[in-house]
């Protein structure tokens, strides 16, 4: 700093800081930059604190015009400096606003093949559930619904699953921390659903039952943690087996379309009896096997079967009188299949880029 000794001195400083700092305040293109200068004007070891300090060794009468030049300097500058950090701090705020937005109003423009301004769809897994359900309707089936927690004892016990029957292997649980350890639970299936229908209808029931179940299975190729499934009920004088194929044969030809090749194999619930899986031919390799089907060429779909006795005596229903099937089917499977997608997982990335394809229209 040049040394001051006088009067002219002084105001010549005060002056000269003046606008050295109005030029840095006004050049300042952020609040960081601008809070870098703030100590040169308001600090306690800026240039204006040695300038009110010096006022002390003037000339009593030279004071007052001298303390109120510097307090003028001193004032317009703070209020510059104020004005510019207000504007810098509005603008930083509408970078960053408009950096974290969120465009839930999305036009999906510029990726390869998409048409500017497409509006979004409902999502595949959503539209199976919406054509299944009307194929069902047409059936004079009933669309039902029940809870996704769910008690032990619609989920397994009323069943046929007593505790620690080693079925209950089949359906890793989440369990909830609620009341009594392992009591209430995130539904495996949707079977609880006919369990509650059962409880609530008399027969005949013909009714559907799709939703959401949870499993605390490893995500892979044909597997997530959630998921979806519809559970199928008939309950009449004289249902057979045959009726239960020919049930399954008329949804699944509504939804895939009539070249599927499928397979009943035999299978173990403990709920039916007998009981089988239906399986189609894996369509990402057109059954000569491949990764997403493990080599097997073939892909399950859903299990189904004849209610077993004991669950119609745990309902109340008589099973001299009356006889049934149940089927549980996975939806998002049944999509995986119609569109072949090599990896279910595709379902819940949400990546836009899969949407695009026609074949989701
Ligand atoms: C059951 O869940 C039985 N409740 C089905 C049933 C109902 C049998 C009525 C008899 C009578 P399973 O665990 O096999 O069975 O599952 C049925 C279908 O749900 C599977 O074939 C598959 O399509 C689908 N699924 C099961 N687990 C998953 C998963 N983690 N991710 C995606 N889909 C799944």
């Amino acid at each position: 700093m040049v040394e001051i000794n006088s009067y002219d001195d002084l105001v010549a400083a005060a002056n000269e800081a003046a606008q050295r700092f109005a030029a840095k305040i006004d050049s300042a293109i952020s609040v960081n930059e601008l809070m870098e200068i703030e100590p040169g004007i308001k600090g306690k070891k800026s240039a204006f604190v040695e300038f009110r300090k010096f006022l002390g060794r003037l000339e009593p009468d030279e004071r007052p015009s001298a303390g109120a030049i510097v307090q003028e300097i001193v004032s317009n500058l703070n209020q510059a400096f104020d004005t510019k950090f207000q504007a810098l701090k509005e603008i930083e705020r509408k970078i960053s606003l408009q950096e974290d937005r969120l465009d839930l109003t999305e036009v999906i423009a510029g990726l390869a093949g998409s048409p500017v301004g497409m509006r979004g769809k409902l999502h595949p897994v959503t539209q199976a559930r919406e054509k299944l359900e009307d194929t069902f309707l047409g059936m004079g089936f009933s669309v039902e619904e029940g809870p996704e927690i769910e008690t032990d004892w619609f989920n397994f016990e009323a069943l046929n699953i007593p505790p620690s029957h080693p079925a209950r292997g089949m359906w890793d649980t989440f369990y909830l921390d609620i009341g009594e350890p392992e009591t209430i639970l995130l539904r495996t299936h949707t079977s609880p659903v006919q369990v509650r229908v059962m409880m609530t209808q008399k027969p005949p029931i013909y009714s559907v039952m799709p939703g959401r179940c949870f499993r605390r299975d490893t995500p892979d190729a044909r597997h997530l943690a959630v998921f979806h499934q519809i559970e199928g009920l008939v309950i009449d004088k004289g249902i057979t087996f045959a009726s239960l194929a020919g049930t399954i044969d008329r949804f699944t030809t509504a939804y895939f379309g009539p070249n599927i090749h499928a397979r009943l194999r035999p299978a173990y619930f403990p709920f039916t009896e007998p009981s089988a899986e239906f399986e189609i031919n894996c369509t990402i390799c057109e059954g000569h096997g491949c990764r997403t089907c493990s080599n097997t060429g073939w892909i399950e779909l859903g299990g189904c079967g004849m209610v077993d006795p004991n669950v119609f005596l745990a309902v109340g229903i008589d099973p001299e009188e009356w006889s049934g099937f149940a089927f549980g089917f996975g939806i998002d499977r049944l999509v995986q299949m119609r569109y072949s997608l090599p990896d279910i997982r595709v379902l819940i990335e949400n990546d836009l880029r899969h949407s695009m394809s026609s074949r989701y229209n």
